[in-house]
């Protein structure tokens, strides 16, 4: 059984983590300070690393997190993940495959996965994948490498095909809030939105009272 069903995990306010963009004041307390505004999943991405460095990174995580309820989903590596005994891992289209990271990680564990197109949203088994991140809706700097965006017809589109609950991801911000929930999506997920802000919980805080007083859901 996928792990959605037992825990049941908020999606709304989805930080996902970049070491550079959280120079200011690091990982853990960026991390901190949007639990305190209201983020309700932290994502450990970190493309400059190997495994040790995110095992070292996500024990860090852990003990600022430790007493939210925070779910702490590593990005792409399941050995690090595993170490960690992180809540959950999040894979891409080209990383590992997820029937292999499902039957790695267990059942309890949280699995997303990156979907950018439908022929993706098509091929995602509900009984495997917990959620899907969609996008990018729009061009980011953050990632320099992204897919096409997608935009907010696309995002909705895709969102509507989903068979697991969809977070939208890529150059998001408050403004586009009600678009994204009257799209049908859960969460939002953002990097720049809350890195690398001079005031990341503020940031955090504002982003979660938008999505809670927008329309749908
Ligand atoms: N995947 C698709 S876009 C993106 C990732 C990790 C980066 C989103 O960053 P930002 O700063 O919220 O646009």
């Amino acid at each position: 059984m996928p792990a959605q069903d037992m825990m049941n995990f908020d999606l709304s306010l989805y930080l996902v983590l970049d070491p550079y963009l959280c120079r200011r004041y690091s990982m853990a307390k960026t991390t901190v300070a949007a639990i305190k505004g209201g983020a309700s999943v932290v994502q450990l991405r970190d493309k400059t690393v190997g495994t040790a460095g995110l095992v070292d990174t996500g024990r860090a995580l852990k003990t600022a997190m430790a007493g939210s309820g925070v779910p702490l989903i590593v990005n792409n590596d399941l050995e690090a993940a595993l170490a960690l005994n992180a809540d959950g891992l999040h894979v891409g289209q080209g990383d590992m495959d997820a029937y292999e990271a499902r039957q790695r990680l267990g059942a309890s564990k949280i699995l997303g996965l990156s979907v950018e197109d439908e022929a993706a949203v098509r091929a995602v088994d509900p009984a495997v994948v917990d959620y899907v991140g969609v996008g990018p809706v729009f061009a980011t700097s953050t990632k320099p490498d992204h897919k096409s965006p997608i935009g907010l017809d696309g995002l909705a589109r895709l969102v509507s095909m989903s068979p697991v609950p969809t977070v939208a991801i890529g150059g998001l911000k408050a403004a586009h809030i009600s678009a994204l929930k009257a799209g049908g999506a859960a969460g939002m997920a953002v990097v720049s939105a809350v890195c690398g802000q001079l005031d990341p919980q503020e940031a955090t805080q504002r982003l979660v009272q938008a999505w809670a007083s927008a329309p749908g859901n």
